[in-house]
């Protein structure tokens, strides 16, 4: 038995992206419709750059599965390139004036190169893709067990919706995101962030923005408050700075917590027994700005995840560098690129989260099948909806 984990490897423009999943039970069927959904969602969003029109990003499973199913052994995936052309030095030139912003000045110093291109095409969000399939293929285990994470984009610049996601209506926002090309699921600010990336892309300039993702149906326990890297938020928060040109993550209320006091803060804790059978054993709250995480744990409401991420550092005008090898004073230099990726960056975002919820899942639930996944989940359910389990007095 192993812990839920993943590593990827490839470059944007080598031959594919490749993820290696380990810990996975055997016997989950895996959705590859639900799987490349999400990866053709990664590819859209209004400010993308050509190379989507190039790409048709899709999944394919070259080890750990059998028949529709995972077999238990690591689980490798992969997402093949069309633009690979990575020994091609025509059409993947060494690029020697370092954009600010990228990795490009501190990766090429770090390895001792004056050409960025080596540190760049794994930097690039390209490998994001890896990360989607990865968190979609865990997704498929959280779905059989009614967890469902829906992730959107809040907004960029001025245009930031406040939609209000809960358990109720987010079905009906995720709908009205669908419609949306910048993933918004708000009309009026969708319209006005289109307008925004617009006029960027005239100027030559980009956008970022603010991300949220929320993840229904967690039972109340996972994570632990025993250890710094096992809480729950820890991961997550580690998970979505991880992601390219993010810059800050918030769980819940966030850092406006800095401007409330604790009775404006912390939920307040209420019992009803009707609503015993759900995943939060009947423990009710009338607010949720610990954003579904308290201790590091699952605490019964959804989690809430809010990312930031900045405006792409490529920009067709350019930024004042240096080049490398002469250090002298040049702009920076020029690669295709998105004017906006924030749409992209929602869908990165729901899909790390994700797989940070189905590690936490595994640490509780750690059988080898998902027949044995399945009993753990119940028994774990029965008996906390019995609490106390001993009479008052013993405990
Ligand atoms: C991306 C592919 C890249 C860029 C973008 C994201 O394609 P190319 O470099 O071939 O145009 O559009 O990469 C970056 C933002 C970056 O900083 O490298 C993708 O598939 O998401």
């Amino acid at each position: 038995m192993t812990t839920l984990q993943y590593t990827t490897a490839g470059e944007s423009h080598g031959p594919g992206l490749y993820a290696f999943i380990d810990g996975l039970p055997q016997g989950l069927d895996l959705d590859r419709d639900f799987i490349d959904s999400e990866l053709r969602r990664r590819q859209g969003g209004y400010g993308r750059g050509g190379r989507q029109k190039i790409e048709t990003d899709r999944v394919e499973f070259l080890s750990g599965f059998r028949r529709g199913h995972t077999t238990g052994s690591p689980l490798v995936l992969q997402v093949v390139n069309k633009d690979s052309r990575l020994d091609d030095l025509k059409r993947t030139p060494p690029v020697h004036r370092p954009r600010p912003g990228h990795a490009d000045l501190a990766g090429s110093v770090k390895w001792l190169t004056t050409d960025c291109r080596e540190t760049l095409e794994r930097a690039s969000a390209r490998e994001t893709a890896a990360r989607v399939a990865a968190g979609a293929v865990v997704r498929c285990l959280l779905r059989s067990f009614d967890i469902e994470v829906f992730g959107f984009v809040r907004g960029g610049l001025e245009a930031m919706s406040d939609v209000a996601p809960d358990e109720h209506n987010w079905r009906e926002l995720l709908a009205r995101r669908d419609e949306s090309d910048v993933y918004v699921p708000d009309e009026a600010t969708s319209e006005r962030l289109r307008a925004a990336i617009r006029q960027a892309k005239i100027d030559k300039d980009t956008v970022g923005g603010l991300v949220e993702a929320h993840v229904f149906g967690c039972p109340i326990g996972l994570g632990s408050c025993m250890h710094w890297d096992q809480k729950i938020d820890s991961r997550i928060a580690g998970a979505v700075m991880g992601i390219q040109a993010f810059k800050a993550v918030e769980i819940g209320m966030g850092r406006d917590c800095a401007q409330h006091t604790g009775s404006q803060v912390h939920d307040p804790i209420a019992f009803d027994a009707a609503s015993r059978e759900r995943v939060s054993m009947g423990f009710t709250r009338s607010s949720n700005n610990a954003g579904g995480l308290e201790g590091g744990m699952t605490n019964g409401m959804p989690v809430v995840v809010r990312g930031t991420m900045k405006p792409i550092s490529t920009l067709l005008r350019g930024l004042p560098s240096v080049d490398l090898n002469t250090k002298q004073p040049e702009d920076s230099q020029y690669e295709r690129s998105d004017v906006s990726a924030i749409s992209a960056a929602s869908v990165v975002m729901e899909n790390v989260v994700a797989f940070e919820i189905a590690r936490a899942f595994r640490d509780k639930f750690s059988g080898d099948s998902m027949t044995e996944v399945r009993a753990q989940y119940g028994a774990y359910l029965d008996l906390a909806r019995q609490l106390p389990l001993e009479t008052p007095e013993d405990s």
